[in-house]
């Protein structure tokens, strides 16, 4: 049934917002996913460098586009503090040193050359993680030796010293300097040209040297938005903010700057607030939907996401698989899964949450596996064959404590929390289809007809998500044979 992605593949160049919203994003930690090899011994310490390079995505860009996913997101590409003694390398790239130089752990200039161009041929575009807020020096504060870093290699292009610690104050999330551990993170003063005009003229070089279709900005919360929006517009690509920050109006607030930003509210109040907690309420999280939608400049280019690098592991939080069959695809925004999520990985804080693939004994026939191919592809026919299906905002039909429909267009999601011992209920709503129509149920391939008044009467059980599509909507995908 896969084939049928590949047919809908536009041509690449300049990537628009608009190319971006069809797309879903797999997120990768370039030295936890793949070996230049596909081997590689265990990683004895996930404090440091595990082998992962730009070679090894390349030779696994395969597994990634069989689950669906039509985008990947890198790490930062930039050199990092790399020190032998130091238990805390870089390895993660959020700890640059170096603008002028690439991490030569993860490869060469031309491997990350063909591995951009390689996933461009299969019409998958790569989504660069960047720094700006800050470098990186692997001492307190009152020992940084700027010569040291590159090319911001004085005192004067940072912000004086001041920890954060003020969460509620702008100002300080700003320009103090956010808390390293064990390096210090220099507060880079973007408000200056001759800070904010290198670090536009990098990432135009980067985009146009590499041939990245968007870009993703780390502690974006942390500089201006000022800065923010004449970065945006200078690179000129898609890019998608991190703002940490579930409170959705200061999280909407950003959208007016950068294209998208990683929806922690809908991560954090819906998807973790309906599934993931004991004792989950699943009415109480399906109402934020609505607040959500009427905040967000525009919804359909938010990035929906359960897991990310900085994250607990949904399995680590309910190990049931049935409960991480959810709507993290079937939200309005773009959907990101992170590497090893379709494997259950779990672990918590970071570095446990950054294991590596290549050891974990990863299987193409995992349960999320299939499942997030059966939904990437349900998500990138409708996209493709209908351009309003993404920008029809999803509508919540009913919710009680443990179910809830929700219609999207054409798509209509019965979810539940009762997890995989609940036993059999039934649940019954009012749907917008029209008495008679036909929905296809995708995975089981069962089909259901729509009563009087549009309603739909489904059994719920063994926690299990229910997804219909209308039927006349899928017809000449593959789908179900339809
Ligand atoms: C089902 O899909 C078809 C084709 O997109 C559409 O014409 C029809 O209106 C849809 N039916 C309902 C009830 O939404
Ligand atoms: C039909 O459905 C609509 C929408 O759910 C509801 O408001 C209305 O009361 C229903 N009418 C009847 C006759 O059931
Ligand atoms: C298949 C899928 O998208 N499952 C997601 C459901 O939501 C959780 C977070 O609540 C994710 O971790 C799952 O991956």
């Amino acid at each position: 049934m896969l084939f049928a992605l590949l047919l809908f593949v536009p041509a690449i160049f300049a990537a628009s917002a608009a190319d971006w919203r069809s797309r879903s994003i797999y997120q990768i930690m370039t030295d936890r996913f793949a070996t230049t090899e596909e081997s590689g011994g265990s990683c004895g310490d996930l404090d440091n460098y595990c082998g992962g390079t730009w070679k090894g995505i390349e030779n696994k860009l395969s597994y990634i586009q069989e689950m669906g996913f039509t985008a990947i997101w890198i790490s930062p590409i930039n050199q990092n503090i790399d020190q032998s003694t130091f238990a805390g390398n870089g390895y993660h790239g959020y700890w640059p040193n170096n603008f002028d130089a690439l991490n030569s752990h993860f490869g060469s200039s031309d491997d990350l050359k063909s591995l951009v161009s390689e996933a461009h041929a299969r019409g998958m575009y790569v989504m660069l993680d960047v720094v700006v807020n800050h470098m990186a020096y692997p001492a307190d504060e009152n020992a940084v030796d700027y010569s040291q870093l590159q090319p911001f290699n004085s005192v004067k292009y940072y912000h004086e010293y001041c920890p954060l610690t003020l969460y509620s104050t702008q100002t300080q999330i700003e320009q103090c300097w956010l808390e390293g551990t064990i390096v210090s993170l220099a507060d880079l003063r973007f408000e200056d040209t001759d800070v904010a005009g290198p670090l536009k003229q990098w990432a135009q070089n980067a985009i146009s040297t590499y041939g990245f279709d968007g870009l993703r900005i780390d502690a974006a919360k942390h500089v201006s938005k000022e800065f923010l929006s004449s970065y945006r517009a200078s690179v000129d690509v898609f890019t998608i903010g991190e703002v940490y920050s579930a409170d959705i109006d200061y999280l909407a607030s950003y959208q007016r700057y950068l294209d998208s930003n990683h929806d922690f509210a809908t991560q954090q109040l819906v998807i973790l607030g309906a599934f993931a907690f004991s004792g989950a309420d699943m009415s109480a999280a399906m109402s934020k939907i609505s607040q959500i939608q009427a905040a967000f400049p525009d919804p359909s280019l938010m990035n929906t996401f359960s897991e990310n690098h900085d994250m607990y592991r949904f399995a680590s939080i309910n190990s049931d698989v049935n409960a991480n069959k959810n709507e993290t695809f079937f939200s309005d925004g773009i959907p990101t899964i992170f590497y090893g999520q379709e494997q259950s990985f779990t672990g918590n804080n970071a570095p446990s949450n950054r294991q590596v693939l290549w050891t974990s004994g990863y299987s193409t026939s995992a349960p999320l596996y299939s499942f997030i191919a059966t939904c990437n592809q349900l998500r990138n026919y409708l996209a493709y064959a209908d351009s309003s299906h993404l920008t029809t905002d999803m509508k919540l039909l009913k919710a009680d404590k443990h179910d809830s429909a929700i219609q999207k267009k054409n798509l209509l999601l019965v979810l539940t929390n009762s997890g995989s011992t609940a036993a059999s209920t039934t649940f019954s709503f009012e749907s917008e289809f029209s008495q008679g129509t036909t929905l296809v149920e995708v995975v089981a391939c069962n089909e259901i007809t729509v009563g009087y008044n549009g309603s739909v009467t489904v059994s719920m059980q063994n926690g299990l998500p229910r997804i219909f599509v209308n039927k006349s909507a899928i017809r000449g995908s593959g789908i179900c044979s339809n």
